[in-house]
Parts: C-alpha cells; sequence; structure tokens
C-alpha cells in the first residue's frame, strides 16, 4: 500500500527488483553475493558444488520473482484453476531446466566460466528430486512443464517424501537398495511455506446432531491433529513469464511434545507422537504398477488430499463467489487412483461442514472431479479394507456407503434386479473382509474418465469399465494419449540436435509448436544434413560410452548399434525376453566363421532400471542381465560383436544421457499390458528408432512415423487371453529357440543355475503369462530386421530424420491443451498481458 501511494518508494522498488532481462554482469553479481552471505564461502574456499549452490540461488531468485507475479496475476484475473493431484513428481534435476526455460543458459554459461568453473560440471552437482517410481510420476512432470509453458493457472499437489526412490547399486549382479536421502544438502528449489499449515485428522469419532432446520447431521471429530506443512516448488514455462506452482506437503507433529508422558519420566513414549506424525512424510514406496496394502500409504493418501482441499476451499472462498460456483472455478485431476479420497472428502466438507443438502454437494463434486487412469493390471487396481477405512476414518467410511447407496439404486432403477451387474459396478467388494474398490469410487465421483493411449482407452472402456461404460454412456469415457515435454527431452538432454534443428528450421518455435518439425522432412535426401544429423547421433553416443565405462567400467564400441531398454524392471514389460535373444545371439555368433563374423553387425545391448525391493522375480532378470554380460563381454572369441551393459541407478538425469544415444530402443510389452509408455515417445523423438510390440502409444508412433521407420512384432492384444487359455489348459509347446536358450543357462553357462529356477519357472509352471514363447520367433525375426536395415546407413539416417521429423503429436503440449479444453474448461492468462493491462488502466 505504501508503495501505491508514494512514488519515490515505488521508483526504489523498480529500481532494486530483482532483474528481468538478466545478463552475465547481473548474474556474476549475485552469484558472488550467494558465496559470501549465502554459503559463507570465498573464491579460497569454493569448489563445483558451492558454484552449483551459488548459480542455483540466483536463478530462485529470478523463479520467485516470476512466481509471485504469476500467482498475483491469477489472484487479480480469478479464472478457474486446474489442479493436478500427483502422489509422485518425477523432476529431475532444476538447473539446467531453469536456465533454458527463462532463455539464461547462454549469458549464465559465460558468466560462471569468467568465474573459473564450467558449467557442465556445475550443472552434474544436482541430485535429482526423484519423487516418483516411473511413467505416471515423470508423466505428472511433463504436465507441469507445459501447463506453465502453455500459461494454465495450474497448481500440482504431491508429497514432499524425505526420502525418494531409492538408489540402485550391484551387488555380485545383485540390485541393492540404499535410502535416497535428498535433502541433505539445502534444496534451493523450494520455498518452505512454514505460514501455510492445515491440521489433519485421523480416527476419532461420528456423532449426530439435529440442526436449526430440523435436519439429522454428522458431524466427525478427529483425533489428535498432525499438521501439513506446504513447500512450494516453482515450475517455470518455457519462453513465457509464467511460472506455475508444486505444493508438497510436508508432515509434522501439532504438539511437539506430549508433556504428560515426559512428566511421568517416560520420554521415548512422548516422543514416539512427534515422530510417527513426521513418518507420514518420511519415505516414497517403491512399487511401480503395483499395490502394496499398507496402512502408512492410506495415511499418506489421506494426509495429503485432505490438505490439499483444505487449501483449494480456501483459495476459492477468498473470491466470495457463491459455493454452487466451485466448478466453475476449480477443476480437480486424478492422477490415477491415489487421490480418490479427495471426492469423499470434499463431500464431506460440502455436507458437514457447509451444510449443503447431499445431493447438491454430490453434483458440485461430480462436476469438479475428472480421473486418469494408468494402468490395467489387476495387481496395480488399489482396495483398501473397510475395517481399516472405518477405524483410521470412520465419518469418510460412512459417506463411501452413502456414495455407494445412491449410485447403485440409479442402477437398479436403470436396469431392474440385475444383481450381478450391482455385485460388479459395486464401490464395496463384498468379500470378508470387505474392500472398497478406488477405481470404482474414482468412476462414480468424476465428470470424465480416461485412459492414456488409443488403445488402453479401448481396452478400459471394453475390459474393466465395461459395465461402467453401459451404465454412464460412452461420452464419459475419452481417451488424452500421454505426451512429454521436448523442452527437457529434446532441447535440453540433446543441445546438439536441438541447435540444428533450430538452424535449419531457422528458430526455435518448434519448441512451442513441435508439429514444426515436419519441416525437417524437405532435408531427408540433403546429404550435408544426413551427414551432420549422423554426427550428432555419433557423438550423443560416444557421450554414453564414456558414462558407461565410468559406471561400469566396461568399453563399448560407439559404432556398435546401440540397442536400449531402460524402463522399471517388471515381467510384463519382458526384459527376461530381451535378455533371452542377447543369448541366442551370443551362441549364433560363437558358431559363425570369423568371414560370417565380420559380416555381421556389432551391437551394444543397454539395460537399465530399478526392480521394485520385494519384486523376486524382477531382481532375478536384474541378476541374469549381469550374469549374462560377464560372460559374453569377457569372450574375446567373439570379436566384440557384442557387448551387454545394464547402467545402475537409472533415474531421470541418466536417462538425459541414454536417450539422445540409442540407434535402437525396445518396448516389447505383452500386447495390451502397457497403457502408454512415454520413454518410447523420447527416444524416436531424438532420432531413435523403435522395436516394440503392438500395445500402449507404440500403435500411435507407428501411425504418425509410418511403416519403413519402426519394427514392429507379436501377438496383438486381441489374441492375448486365448493364448493364455492355451498355455494353461493344452500345454502349448515352447519355441525350440527360446527352449535352447533355457537349456543353456540350466547348463550352468551363465553362472549356477539354482538361482534362476524361480524365472524359468514362470514359462513353463508358471504357464508363460506374459507370453514370451510366443511371440520369441517373430521377436527373433524383427531384430534379424533391424541388424539388415542398420547396414544401409544411408536408409538409416533417413528414417532416423523422418523419425524426429513426424513427432510432433506427442508434446505434452498438444496432450495438456485437449485436458483443457475437452475435460477442464480452462483459458490461458498469460502474465506479461495481465501485467500490461494493469498498466493501462
Ligand atoms: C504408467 C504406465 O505403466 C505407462 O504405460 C504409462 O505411460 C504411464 O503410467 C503414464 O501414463 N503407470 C504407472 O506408472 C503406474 O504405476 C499404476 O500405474 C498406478
Amino acid at each position: 500500500e505504501i508503495a501505491k501511494w508514494n512514488p519515490k518508494a515505488l521508483d526504489l522498488w523498480e529500481k532494486f527488483a530483482v532483474p528481468e532481462n538478466d545478463d552475465k554482469e547481473s548474474f556474476q553479481s549475485s552469484f558472488v553475493r550467494h558465496v559470501t552471505s549465502t554459503l559463507a564461502r570465498s573464491v579460497y574456499n569454493i569448489d563445483n558444488f558451492s558454484a552449483y549452490q551459488a548459480t542455483a540461488h540466483t536463478v530462485r531468485d529470478r523463479l520467485i520473482k516470476r512466481w509471485n507475479d504469476t500467482q498475483q496475476a491469477h489472484a487479480e484475473v480469478g479464472p478457474k484453476r486446474v489442479y493436478y493431484l500427483s502422489l509422485e513428481f518425477l523432476l529431475g534435476r532444476s538447473l539446467d531446466n531453469a536456465l533454458l526455460n527463462l532463455g539464461l543458459k547462454e549469458s549464465y554459461g559465460e558468466g560462471v566460466e569468467d568465474l573459473g568453473f564450467r558449467m557442465e560440471d556445475v550443472l552434474d552437482q544436482e541430485v535429482d528430486a526423484a519423487l516418483g517410481n516411473g511413467g505416471l510420476g515423470r508423466l505428472a512432470a511433463c504436465y507441469m512443464d507445459s501447463l506453465a509453458t502453455l500459461d494454465y493457472p495450474a497448481w500440482g499437489y504431491g508429497l514432499r517424501y524425505t526420502y525418494g526412490i531409492f538408489q540402485q547399486r550391484l551387488n555380485d549382479g545383485f540390485q541393492v537398495e540404499f535410502p535416497d536421502y535428498w535433502l541433505n544438502f539445502d534444496n534451493p528449489w523450494e520455498l518452505p511455506r512454514l505460514d501455510v499449515v492445515i491440521d489433519i485428522y485421523f480416527g476419532g469419532s461420528v456423532s449426530k446432531y439435529t440442526d436449526n432446520n430440523g435436519r439429522v447431521r454428522a458431524i466427525w471429530e478427529g483425533g489428535e491433529p498432525i499438521q501439513a506443512v506446504a513447500y512450494d516448488v516453482p515450475i517455470p514455462g518455457y519462453g513465457t513469464k509464467n511460472c506455475i506452482n508444486i505444493r508438497l506437503w510436508s508432515s509434522k507433529p501439532k504438539r511437539k511434545f506430549d508433556l504428560k508422558h515426559f512428566n511421568e519420566g517416560q520420554y521415548e513414549k512422548a516422543v514416539q507422537a512427534q515422530m510417527e506424525a513426521e513418518n507420514i512424510t518420511a519415505v516414497l514406496y517403491p512399487n511401480d504398477n503395483h499395490m502394496v496394502g499398507k496402512e502408512l500409504r492410506l495415511k499418506q493418501q489421506y494426509f495429503w488430499v485432505a490438505a490439499s482441499l483444505a487449501d483449494i476451499v480456501r483459495r476459492f472462498k477468498k473470491s466470495e463467489k457463491p459455493i454452487s460456483d466451485f466448478p466453475k472455478q476449480v477443476a480437480i485431476q486424478l492422477n490415477d487412483t491415489h487421490p480418490t479420497l479427495a471426492i469423499v472428502e470434499l463431500q464431506r466438507i460440502l455436507v458437514d461442514v457447509e451444510g449443503l443438502e447431499w445431493d447438491d454437494a454430490w453434483d458440485i463434486v461430480t462436476d469438479t472431479f475428472a480421473f486418469t487412469n494408468h494402468t490395467i493390471l489387476p495387481e496395480a487396481m488399489e482396495k483398501w479394507p473397510v475395517p481399516v477405512l472405518t477405524y483410521l476414518l470412520p465419518r469418510h467410511m460412512q459417506i463411501i456407503f452413502d456414495i455407494n447407496l445412491f449410485f447403485l439404486q440409479s442402477v437398479e432403477k436403470k436396469y431392474p434386479d440385475d444383481r450381478d451387474l450391482l455385485a460388479r459396478l459395486s464401490i464395496i467388494e463384498e468379500s470378508s473382509p470387505q474392500f472398497v474398490r478406488m477405481a470404482h469410487l474414482a468412476i462414480v465421483g468424476s465428470h470424465r474418465v480416461n485412459g492414456v493411449a488409443e488403445l488402453h482407452s479401448n481396452l478400459i472402456k471394453t475390459t474393466i469399465f465395461k459395465d461402467f461404460v453401459k451404465f454412464f454412456g460412452q461420452e464419459k469415457f475419452q481417451n488424452k494419449t500421454n505426451g512429454i515435454t521436448p523442452r527437457r527431452w529434446l532441447h535440453q538432454a540433446n543441445p546438439k540436435l536441438s541447435d540444428l534443428i533450430t538452424e535449419k528450421l531457422g528458430n526455435k518455435d518448434w519448441l512451442k509448436d513441435l508439429f514444426k518439425l515436419k519441416q525437417l522432412e524437405k532435408y531427408v535426401d540433403d546429404p550435408d544434413f544426413k551427414k551432420r544429423w549422423v554426427a550428432v547421433k555419433g557423438s550423443n553416443k560416444a557421450r554414453l560410452a564414456d558414462y558407461i565405462k565410468k559406471q561400469t567400467g566396461i568399453s563399448v564400441n560407439s559404432n556398435a548399434l546401440f540397442d536400449i531398454q531402460v524402463k522399471r524392471i517388471h515381467e510384463y514389460k519382458r526384459q527376461f525376453m530381451n535378455i533371452l535373444s542377447v543369448i541366442h545371439r551370443y551362441n549364433l555368433l560363437k558358431k559363425m566363421t570369423p568371414k560370417q563374423r565380420k559380416e555381421t553387425v556389432p551391437r551394444v545391448v543397454i539395460f537399465g532400471g530399478k526392480a521394485a525391493p520385494g519384486y523376486y522375480i524382477a531382481k532375478l532378470v536384474i541378476k541374469l542381465i549381469n550374469s549374462v554380460a560377464d560372460v559374453v563381454n569377457k569372450d574375446l572369441s567373439i570379436e566384440d560383436t557384442l557387448k551387454v551393459v545394464f547402467i545402475p541407478d537409472y533415474n531421470v538425469s541418466v536417462a538425459e544421457i541414454i536417450v539422445p544415444a540409442s540407434d535402437i530402443s525396445q518396448h516389447i510389452s505383452t500386447a495390451g499390458t502397457e497403457a502408454s509408455g512415454t520413454s518410447n515417445m523420447k527416444f524416436v523423438l531424438n532420432g531413435g528408432l523403435i522395436l516394440g510390440t503392438v500395445d500402449g502409444a507404440n500403435i500411435e508412433i507407428h501411425e504418425e512415423i509410418g511403416d519403413e521407420n519402426i519394427f514392429m512384432f507379436g501377438n496383438l492384444a486381441d489374441k492375448v487371453e486365448d493364448l493364455r487359455h492355451a498355455h494353461r489348459y493344452r500345454n502349448k509347446q515352447m519355441d525350440p529357440a527360446l527352449k535352447a536358450v533355457l537349456d543353456d543357462i540350466e547348463s550352468g553357462h551363465f553362472g549356477d543355475p539354482r538361482i534362476f529356477v524361480p524365472l524359468i519357472n514362470t514359462l513353463t509352471i508358471g504357464k508363460d503369462y506374459y507370453l514370451l514363447s510366443d511371440d520369441f520367433g517373430s521377436y527373433l525375426r524383427a531384430q534379424d530386421m533391424v541388424d539388415e536395415a542398420y547396414k544401409d546407413k544411408d536408409e538409416w539416417a533417413k528414417k532416423s530424420i523422418l523419425c524426429t521429423a513426424r513427432m510432433g503429436k506427442f508434446s505434452s503440449d498438444r496432450a495438456i491443451k485437449e485436458y483443457a479444453e475437452s475435460i477442464w474448461n480452462v483459458e490461458p492468462i498469460p502474465v506479461e498481458e495481465v501485467r500490461e493491462h494493469k498498466l493501462h488502466e
């Protein structure tokens, strides 16, 4: 207010504002100031890590400015906001990304060099923010980048885990897990909001009372509160001043100390409550595509959605609009079923706290929420025991029963006497104990439900959610094919290719409109361009070869075909089939004459990925890969025609080195099991071809890039059930090539074969659920086609260019626009325009 009234003060505020158009010098002055004042160091005791911190703090200052301006603009306009609720945000590193999105990379790079450092080394000091498992968490991060870039008034809500996804190391070829204590040093990418604190209750009891209008109402009085403290993570858009927010909640005890116990001399008991409160956000559950029914996980979920909803409702109330306007101001997207309790919590707030009638409240709730499903794997479907919910959240359990009752009554009305239908649709599974089916609750409480690729969206409509489609109709069920951000996955990860593209297209517009890459097609037959394209790929392969040497000690030939499969280790993703085909290849190479070997294409087969700590079979796959690598890499007789590498601790920043370096990457899930996949998009965008099954987004990538530029194989999704049936009841013959490979393992060729018995049993006793045997033959044939195609370097280069050129569809910008237009109904709010407008007022 003072600034407004006093022009002199206003001038001062302007003069000393954080600079908007930064240059080398303003960077250096801020850098030195942060070294001196923030880090308490000097030129005599500063290392690369301190240089990283000083640079990060300088960028942080700029981010905070933009973040504030953005929030202020939103507050002025009062638009409908979208809230993305995700239990995982797999952000990776922030410094490089922020420098590029803010357009500061060049000036700061020069600035830091003058001061005696190399930007590359500085960037390399940062630890990943690894608050996610895999696809679902990384998708959330890409979506936040697009929401910011497209100027949408959006917020992310998540948890600030003290321990992110574990670090993976190898011991004798076995995975061992180490805690990821990522907050060991200060984290410049968050703003602690110790003033934004919300009390969260568990347990307690529900009582009934009669209100002034004579209606019976419920009131929940929870037990001891736990505090949710907000930590805000600014997310800058590319080429815009907008900077949005991810709000992560951290748990802490409300009362510091239990005085009663303390006075009784029970010190341990006194601190116990404190520790239990802090436990809630201590650790990310390390399971991908798999539900583990731990009570602490359920507490995490409620803690997070209750804090987020309290925050959202508080912000809505500031607008002073009537509560019936809530869905006009608020869209909430549920990233899978993890935040489903938000539906129940909003209903509770509207009915119990705001005093609305049930039906009016329920209309608001369903108009507000939309739900994305990310998997059809049965073991990933969330369900919670009714008894556990009843004692942790007694009022919520009542509300769930009421939601179910009213829902089933409406089903009964439309389809009288179809009791099987009622049982199939019910939110409650009538087992003993009973369970709450979270996906059912999410569907009933949302106005839109979507899958993440065409095939997946069709499959959920015809399988797991079939009865819901029958009841609610088709319109409620949509497809939103996933996308990835080209800023991180091309511009940042592959600077050489980005420069080449920008030079050819004449500007960087393609980074905001990825369909512009189409213009590259003009140059597919330009020999000079092709040569440069191939040189970029070569240098990215050399960079990866260096990384492999450093991490594993293995030397690989960068002229070989780089064949990569990096993703979480899971039976449905079939890394097992890949390593079995490597053994097959190795045995062929050994039988060849030197002349024949000379004519074959040398390969480096690269694996990476974490197995959930309790996933025994997945861990055996890692061990088998390493055992095969040990034998193959030592065998001089095959003359460097084959190398096998397992890169440890695959994560986002490692992916940024791996993705630009592929010739071929593998996406070989059993048809119908991989909902979409997103790394497939990243590899192809970087000019890598793919070898894949007819599954997930592979299908749409194929549609875009054309038959000649992709290697597809395997049985189709609609055959899977019949094939499984045949394995179960007809003792299907195993593919002979596969049988030979298994015999080779059992002979002890790759170390003590007893270790691998349970793994091999999945194909025999286990009836080969993921159909390796059925796809093995066509997989080997597809591999041969890859080898053949790679021999024609010129044609391969052409394919590579066409891959990149045709990836426009897979930008997360396209995906986010589709969500905004057909689910959320939100509009962009460009901060700069709002500020201009204000100046003219
Ligand atoms: C993954 C899917 O497995 C992957 O195919 C998809 O690309 C990704 O989500 C993003 O949509 N699912 C998970 O990561 C997961 O854990 C269960 O889903 C909740």
